[in-house]
């Protein structure tokens, strides 16, 4: 019998790649394929979907955000659409943490002014930080990265509360020291941190964004940490990404890294055995994955 065609639309880990051409032929692009493994920069909409065709049946999105898929489209057609839970919830949140501290602690701006050749001795009153220790930590949806980014950061004595659906945002943000977010980026989702959310924070606040960059609105952003309204950001994600808002580049008290929260070797291998894993149960053994969404 004729192996299921799978088509991936980015170079995956050799194990990854591997364990793929053991069950599926890998076809060069979309059409015509049984199942697509797609990474969260491939915008799987209604016309990705028709240009794969009608034998399509299964998306694996290599990312646990589905926002880059349009679920609903998919479900319309019966194309079961799955992602990688669990497995980067970890990685995520260490990542999410280690934002805290950079930004915290100052250590990115330090290693900036040390490969600068700044002139310096050391003194007691230099570049003083903050510690994470006893620091209010609002986590802005409280899902399984959120809770465990809350959990590491309790380590360090870190003091948390958690915005759910529903919660007042609002009424929560004066007393959060650290902001940080982990819901997924939805229409509802969209631009929560704006103007408004911002100018609601502590002037010693800072935001920490390791989810989706639409969420913040980035604009607003560079005018709050201009201004003073808060104290400092640190982001992995990007409303544009990989564009980056030039404003941000230019402040010493935002912390910027390339979208590496599930950034591990074992966690983007573990992600892509999800995939097979997934597109082994609908193409071959006809049933849904338990990592099936919408
Ligand atoms: C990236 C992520 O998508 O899982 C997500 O939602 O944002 C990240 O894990 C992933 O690294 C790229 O495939």
């Amino acid at each position: 019998m004729a192996r299921p065609r799978v088509h991936v639309t980015a170079p995956v880990p050799a194990e990854v790649e591997t364990a793929l051409a053991r069950d599926f032929e890998l076809v060069a692009g979309p059409e015509g394929a049984d199942g697509i493994v797609a990474m969260l920069t491939t915008r799987v909409d209604a016309a990705y979907l028709d240009a794969a065709g009608p034998s399509l049946r299964v998306v694996a999105n290599y990312a646990v955000g589905v926002n880059n898929v349009d679920v609903g489209e998919a479900a319309r057609r019966g194309v079961v659409v799955t992602n990688t839970p669990d497995v980067l919830t970890r990685a995520t949140a260490e990542l999410a943490v280690g934002l805290m501290l950079a930004l915290l602690r100052r250590i990115t701006e330090g290693d900036r002014f040390v490969r600068r050749r700044g002139e310096w001795e050391f003194s007691l009153e230099f570049m003083l930080g903050a510690s994470l220790h006893r620091k209010r930590l609002l986590i802005v949806g409280p899902g399984r990265i959120g809770r465990e980014t809350a959990r590491l950061a309790e380590a360090f004595g870190a003091r948390s509360a958690f915005a759910g659906r529903g919660d007042d945002l609002g009424r929560l943000l004066p007393g959060a020291e650290i902001v940080s977010i982990h819901v997924p980026l939805t229409q509802d989702t969209r631009r929560l941190i704006d103007a408004r959310a911002l100018a609601a924070m502590p002037a010693s606040g800072v935001l920490v964004n390791t989810a989706r960059g639409p969420i913040v609105d980035e604009r607003a952003l560079v005018d709050a940490l201009r201004a003073g309204v808060i104290a400092g950001a640190a982001l992995d994600v990007f409303e544009r990404e990989p564009e980056v808002e030039a404003g941000l580049l230019e402040l010493e008290n935002v912390v910027l890294t390339p979208h590496l929260g599930s950034a591990t070797r074992e966690t983007r291998v573990a992600m892509g055995m999800l995939c097979v894993e997934a597109l082994r149960a609908v193409l071959v053994e006809g049933r849904r994955p338990a990592n099936a969404v919408g």
